[in-house]
């Protein structure tokens, strides 16, 4: 899996936490390991040039926006948002192969 993410997954002091960083800590809390795409920009910018990457145009590509964070599935399923990303790694644990 892909998560498309601005700058990184760092903490910051917005009230509710980095979003980006929210949607990584719920993947890797749910046993997954996703490909960390930084895309860069943002979004209050305009797209050009400010929001030109690869990954900013893949999270437009798949939701129609290029707010990150994205996750991308190995299916090509995309869903976008933090809480979105958090409630689907909880509803989804990865499984545990032993
Ligand atoms: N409601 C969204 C907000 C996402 C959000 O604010 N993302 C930050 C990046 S962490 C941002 O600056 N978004 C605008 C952008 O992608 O440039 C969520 O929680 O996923």
């Amino acid at each position: 899996m892909k998560l498309y993410v601005c700058w990184g997954t760092f903490p910051t002091p917005r009230p509710g936490g980095h979003p980006c960083a929210n949607a990584y800590n719920a993947l890797t809390d749910a046993g997954y390991d996703p490909d960390v795409i930084r895309s860069y920009g943002w979004t209050v910018l305009p797209d050009k040039p400010f929001n030109d990457t690869a990954g900013r145009k893949r999270a437009k590509e798949l939701t129609g926006s290029a707010t990150v964070p994205v996750l991308e599935l190995d299916d090509g399923t995309a869903i976008g948002g933090s809480k979105e990303i958090a409630d689907w790694a909880r509803a989804n644990p990865a499984t545990v192969t032993a």
